[in-house]
């Protein structure tokens, strides 16, 4: 014991601490990659939030060829409408259709509606786990989408399948899904889009199709999406502005995770480029092990979120996500809405478990328990949502 409290008093007198970790040399947020001070709105949004988009683009998620952005080819069909959880709600069964310059491909996607107080605010929910987790017939419920409270909340939800998108897997390569009418793999490069941007292009077209449904307000929609789905989820909405708010749950390296902070037992860029190289342009894997020495980071990404609603969260036994790396994100992040006159993230260290930080227009909140996505946290985006005033007419 005596040895033990020895070693103690030795690492404490040589500055040994066993506080948390602090961020490293942290690429400016206010300041162009030329060096030039950004102090307003109209010089981050002409200058600053296009050259970190270009950033983004290019050296993560990748670049969409420029024939999915053509309007003229996407159809809807509606599947089906009826009525759904006892009378409350209203299910349509909808899918999607995209011409692309090699040939046809669709998907198809799930809405609930509450019947009253129309229209509504939504979530836009990006499915990453198995086909049981959003039973369109609601026989099988999970927590992962729990359409039956969202709707009880007075929220309308949309959901697909990520892998109706595109594979999530190391062998299928880029001549399925989507990817195989858009371009020949052989024809990509190394700035060319992958499967998170997939995913992030079926979510916008969802956007499409609500722009078109009169029983809900496109002016109020979430995109919600877990660990791999979050990381989409953020890519969403940077992307497609017409997204009010993202909800960015446990979603790690490659998310929200900063990378300017030591934080070894979460997930490195070394790995994740190893393991899932087809979610992100090849150029991510440039910065494998040069974490600290990367002239961007993920406050910055979070950033083109502004002056938009944001909320990130963590779970308690989730290293491997990094939770601190999430909060700091959503700190650091906060000057974009600073420059809004609104408040980013209201807090100067993590909350403790089980709490929410959520005054500004960031949200953080901090489940107890695994690498998941329930009920606790659902509850945490609706109570924000609520918060700004989204179940309010109009
Ligand atoms: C892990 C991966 C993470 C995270 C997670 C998930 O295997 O390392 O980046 O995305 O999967 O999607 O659940």
């Amino acid at each position: 014991m005596k040895k033990l409290n020895t070693v103690f008093c030795i690492l404490l007198l040589a500055g040994f601490s066993f506080a948390n970790p602090e961020p490293v040399n942290v690429p400016e947020l206010m300041q162009t990659f030329a060096g030039e001070k950004i102090t307003s709105k109209a010089e981050w949004e002409s200058i600053r939030a296009p050259e970190l988009l270009e950033k983004f683009t290019t050296e993560v998620y990748g670049r969409r060829p420029k024939v999915l952005l053509d309007d003229k080819r996407i159809k809807f069909e509606l599947l089906d409408t009826c009525d759904a959880m006892r009378g409350t709600a209203i299910r349509k069964l909808v899918r999607c259709h995209y011409t692309g310059p090699l040939g046809e491909f669709s998907f198809p996607f799930t809405v609930f509606i509450p019947k009253k107080d129309h229209p509504v605010p939504a979530f836009v929910f990006i499915c990453n786990r198995p086909a049981e987790n959003v039973d369109p017939t609601r026989a099988k419920k999970s927590q992962f989408w729990p359409a039956e409270q969202i709707v009880s909340r007075g929220y309308a939800t949309a959901t697909f399948l990520f892998s109706d998108i595109a594979a999530d897997n190391i062998k299928a390569g880029f001549d399925q899904g989507i990817f195989s009418v858009v371009e020949k793999s052989s024809e990509r490069i190394n700035e060319s889009w992958a499967s998170l941007s997939a995913w992030a292009w079926a979510a916008s077209r969802i956007m499409d199709w609500i722009e078109k449904e009169p029983l809900i307000n496109s002016k109020r929609v979430g995109v919600v999406g877990h660990s791999r789905g979050g990381k989409t989820a953020l890519w969403t909405a940077v992307t497609d502005k017409r997204f009010a708010m993202t909800c960015v749950n446990n979603s790690g390296c490659g998310g929200t995770k900063l990378n300017h902070i030591n934080l070894p037992k979460s997930e490195s860029i070394a790995r994740i480029t190893k393991v899932f190289p087809y979610w992100f342009s090849s150029n991510y894997k440039k910065y494998a092990n040069k974490e600290m020495s990367m002239d961007f980071d993920t406050h910055q990404l979070a950033a083109l979120v502004a002056p938009r609603l944001l909320a990130i969260a963590s779970a308690s036994k989730d290293d491997w996500a990094g939770q601190l790396g999430e909060w700091w994100c959503a700190k650091l992040a906060s000057p974009a809405w600073e420059l809004y006159g609104k408040k980013g993230l209201v807090a100067d260290k993590m909350p403790n478990v089980g709490e929410a930080q959520q005054e500004g227009s960031i949200s953080y909140h901090y489940r107890e328990g695994k690498h998941n996505l329930n009920l606790h946290d659902w509850n945490r985006y609706m109570d924000f949502a609520d918060k700004h005033g989204w179940r309010t007419n109009p």
